[in-house]
């Protein structure tokens, strides 16, 4: 039996979570600290010494040892460290818009096909390698992905952890690599990219002046699954490899686990990823934009009572109007409200009229996402599904969970809700050499926390009908 201290950084907020392997696993939240984005003149960044802070406070207030630390965090942001180690300017947040417009110069430069058979990756604008071309890289000579600087703050060693490289851009899927070739085409320096360093590798121990003020020794800390979704779907408790899944937070990533990338022209073509998972696997998935639409509205109605609108949202008429929630209007932040009314009126539908059929119309269009994008997922991939796990924050939202199974029709097992922070510490713990394979992790996970079941109801029509409303825009 050991204690594990999982450091999981979402976009919304961090939390330190500690996590006791044993006859069954016990996970203990022991501080949460909210992440709140700066707009600084036009720049819209990450306040990273305030994360790194509430890291640190989560550290203090653990009352027992940890056998190890490990940090997970979303993807594609970075750091630039000098040449004395120091960090230029304060990271930048994906959504800020200095990369608008890059991306299209890059596909026409380059061309879609060579980008995608090196990295495998979606095309999304805030991939790193888009925000690099975006940023000044003179100074700079070492880039840092968001975990591996805390990592990097709180021991001094320097790595490049691969499931977060995977969502550069600058990674070759299949060698498992830096795609040096592409750095060089596109003039990045090569120089600044770390040595890789797989999951469930040693990432240094605890400086020794952070740990004399945490009050702990010199623990080690592990490179995990440091891209948080991989990470999350590390915990998945599937019992076969039959599943889809869903990783619902702030973003919905919605895919297949496979053993090996698929980097097909319909592939492409339908924008899914292979990003890099534990033990050579491959998310196969596509970006969904998530709740973060939901979290938008609230921030724009000023944070009313989310369970009390949820109750309200299932007694609304079904189907007043839909959305697709990935439209890249719903991107930045905003007066989410005001953009779904639009978009809208755009694709001759009457716009939600209250607060609930706005909720409402959130939800359904998020499962209508997911319908489309398991049957993509299955349909590229050949790989068949029998049932979706949700995984994350959104297992919590018991009326989007039921959506999914009628609009997916496929039975929905939903947990646990802090996946990320489960299969960070499981894969510590692995590294430790408490758990074996990621099915025996797999079933850990499983046996500790009972899931919630949604079976398919209604009739699937009534969805497709409801994607043609789009597909007409
Ligand atoms: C989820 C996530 C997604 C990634 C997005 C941006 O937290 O890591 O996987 O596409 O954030 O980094």
């Amino acid at each position: 039996m050991s204690i594990y201290a999982a450091v999981d950084l979402g976009a919304s907020n961090g939390r330190v979570i500690t996590v006791e392997t044993g006859q069954s696993l016990r996970l203990r939240e022991i501080h949460r600290f909210p992440n709140r984005p700066v707009r600084l003149a036009d720049t819209l960044h990450w306040d990273i010494l305030s994360l790194y802070q509430g890291v640190l406070d989560g550290l203090a207030k653990m009352d027992a040892e940890p056998a190890s630390i490990g940090v997970d965090s979303w993807a594609v942001d970075y750091g630039l460290l000098d040449g004395d180690g120091r960090l230029i300017g304060n990271p930048v947040h994906y959504r800020d818009q200095r990369t608008d417009g890059v991306m299209e110069r890059v596909i026409d430069e380059v061309g879609a096909d060579v980008l995608y058979q090196t990295s495998g990756l979606q095309f999304l604008p805030f991939n790193t390698v888009y925000q690099l071309l975006a940023d000044r890289l003179d100074g700079a000579e070492t880039l840092l992905m968001i975990p591996d600087l805390i990592t990097y703050w709180l021991t001094g060693s320097i790595g490049a952890e691969a499931t977060n490289a995977s969502t550069t851009g600058l990674y070759d899927v299949r060698a498992r690599t830096w795609a040096e070739p592409l750095m060089d085409r596109l003039g990045i320096p090569r120089r600044i990219f770390p040595e890789l360093r797989d999951p469930g590798t040693p990432a240094g121990t605890l400086r020794d002046g952070i740990a004399r003020e945490l009050g702990l020794g010199p623990v080690p800390v592990t490179a995990v699954a440091s891209h948080d979704t991989a990470s999350a779907v590390a915990a998945v408790p599937a019992e076969t490899d039959r599943f889809a899944y869903i990783s619902s937070g702030t973003w919905s990533l919605v895919g297949v686990e496979l053993p090996a990338p698929v980097l097909t022209e319909a592939g492409r073509l339908a924008n899914f990823t292979n990003e890099g998972g534990v033990d050579g696997t491959v998310r196969y998935l596509r970006n969904v934009m998530g709740l973060w639409i939901l979290q938008e509205c609230l921030r724009v109605w000023g944070n009313p009572d989310l369970g009390e609108l949820l109750a309200a949202a299932e007694q609304a008429p079904p189907f007043q109007a839909v959305v697709d929630p990935d439209d890249p209007s719903f991107l930045p932040p905003g007066d989410m409200p005001a953009r779904i009314a639009a978009y809208c009126e755009r694709t001759g539908q009457r716009p939600p009229q209250d607060r609930p059929s706005v909720v409402r119309c959130v939800l359904e269009s998020l499962a209508l996402a997911y319908r489309r994008t398991v049957r993509d997922a299955v349909r590229l991939s050949g790989h068949e599904v029998e049932v979706i796990h949700v995984v994350g924050g959104g297992v919590r939202n018991r009326l989007l969970c039921q959506l999914t199974a009628d609009a997916c029709e496929l039975p929905v097992l939903a947990g646990p809700v802090e996946a990320a922070a489960l299969g960070n510490a499981l894969i510590q713990a692995r590294a430790h050499g408490e758990v074996g394979s990621l099915a025996e992790l797999r079933e850990l996970v499983r046996r500790a926390e009972p899931l919630a079941v949604y079976r398919p109801a209604g009739d699937g029509r009534a969805w497709e009908a409801a994607e043609t409303r789009i597909r007409g825009s």
